[in-house]
């Protein structure tokens, strides 16, 4: 393949290649070239898990716990293409998100005739390392989201390759079930072609408080006679160790379930399947934490292609953070997470964890899935109902409004 780049942008991209061999594993302090940075900052990129929220709905309308594991599964698959090819099918390569501050929001929902509104709720919780946290909600369907992820990055052999922190859990309340989901490794391949994408690699686990266990694996075009975003994903029964269904095909396009060896169903998520377009408020009536006002100047000089105005913006929001880490440091204060708390460990997960464990090595023979140190991660993050009620009751609207104004003020 013939390099996308021509003329500086060639030359820079190669000093830039130059000095990611020597980068440190904090893909928010790498400096990419002006022309490949997105003006999306990363919060946003918690809406990916939510993007059909009629397949995000569907496992609470089953009956048969089987069936229900099965559409959990088919929902996660699914948001595969929107999670990590939707920015190069839209700009025609991976592009660098912009790096949230702490206590960066973004703030949403999703309306759709058949599954009702769907809330979003992304925030970062932690700059260093970078966390965000989601809260993703279907209060008709009693259908819940949460998670957090950070990323750790390595370079070689002109591969950027990411391995993701942090887990996701699904919560089914009509059928008081819970889904812990592990996020999958992911390489950035083009690099040399100035033309960046991200290939899926190693395995995911989706474990069910109801006794069911799918491990889905991941692999590229590089594997002898494989196709690009290959994925095959087998659902089993914890207790007896049956295999029940396997799904296989590209995330990208097509998918085929089968039930042991027949064919039972084919689903894509292309333009037969469209999305659902997120919903939020205009930026005028955005709060001044929320990410698209925050960065509303950088984004406007990126789409200019004005390269100094994006510098000089962004350094206005970083600068601003810094003050106030120094401030909150000299005071002896942190910043209030708004909807967050950090916990050592959660329980629910813990039996999880424990459960696909003894799966993955008793059945499977393979070596067990472990959680991530929460020192990773500055600890596990929770969903915090009693913090979201304040704020939405406008019980903590004094407070919101203080936080608020700290970050106005600091970066003007
Ligand atoms: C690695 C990545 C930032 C992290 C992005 C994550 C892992 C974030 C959580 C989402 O739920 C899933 C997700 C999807 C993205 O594919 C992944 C990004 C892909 C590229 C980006 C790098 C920081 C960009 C590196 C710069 C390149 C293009 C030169």
């Amino acid at each position: 393949m013939a390099s996308a780049l021509t003329g500086s942008a060639k030359s820079t991209w190669a000093s830039f290649l130059k000095s990611i061999a020597s980068f440190n594993g904090d893909l928010a302090s790498m400096t990419a070239p002006p022309f490949i940075l997105s003006k999306t900052s990363l919060v946003e990129y918690s809406a990916y898990w939510t993007e059909h929220p009629k397949l995000f709905v569907a496992p609470a309308k089953e009956q048969d716990p089987e069936k229900r594991a099965l559409l959990v599964l088919k929902w996660f698959l699914s948001t595969l293409k929107q999670q990590y090819s939707s920015r190069s099918e839209k700009l025609g390569s991976e592009k660098k998100p912009l790096n949230p501050f702490l206590g960066e929001l973004f703030l949403g929902h999703w309306e759709d005739e058949e599954a009702g509104r769907t809330e979003l709720i992304s925030e970062q919780v932690s700059h260093h390392p970078p966390v965000t946290a989601y809260s993703i909600f279907n209060e008709k369907h009693g259908v819940k989201l949460q998670g957090y992820n950070g990323q750790k990055a390595g370079f070689a052999s002109m591969t950027i390759n990411v391995k993701q922190v942090g887990i996701a859990r699904l919560r089914l309340e009509k059928w008081d079930e819970e889904y812990l989901i592990t996020l999958p490794a992911l390489h950035i391949e083009g690099l040399v072609y100035g033309s960046p994408f991200v290939e899926l690699e190693k395995s995911t686990i989706i474990q069910s408080s109801s006794g069911f266990f799918a491990k889905i694996d991941y692999s590229g075009k590089g594997w002898v006679g494989g196709k690009s975003n290959s994925v095959s994903a087998e659902l089993y029964d914890n207790k007896t160790g049956k295999l029940l269904y396997t799904i296989s095909g590209q995330w990208t396009k097509e998918l085929v379930v089968k039930k042991v060896k027949t064919e039972v169903e084919r689903f894509e998520h292309g333009e037969k399947n469209p999305t659902t377009g997120l919903t939020i408020k205009p930026i005028e009536e955005q709060d001044p934490l929320e990410s698209r006002r925050a960065w509303a100047k950088v984004g406007a000089a990126i789409d200019k292609g004005d390269y100094d105005e994006t510098g000089i913006e962004k350094s206005k929001i970083e600068n601003a953070q810094r003050n106030l880490r120094k401030k909150e440091k000299e005071e002896g204060t942190t910043w209030e997470r708004r909807y967050f708390s950090a916990v050592d460990k959660v329980d629910d997960v813990d039996a999880l964890v424990e459960r696909a464990g003894k799966f993955m090595k008793g059945v499977l023979g393979i070596t067990p899935f472990c959680m991530d140190e929460p020192a990773k991660t500055n600890g596990v993050w929770v969903f915090d109902t009693k913090k979201y009620e304040d704020v939405v009751s406008g019980r903590k609207a004094e407070e919101v409004r203080r936080a608020g104004e700290t970050v106005l003020e600091a970066t003007e």
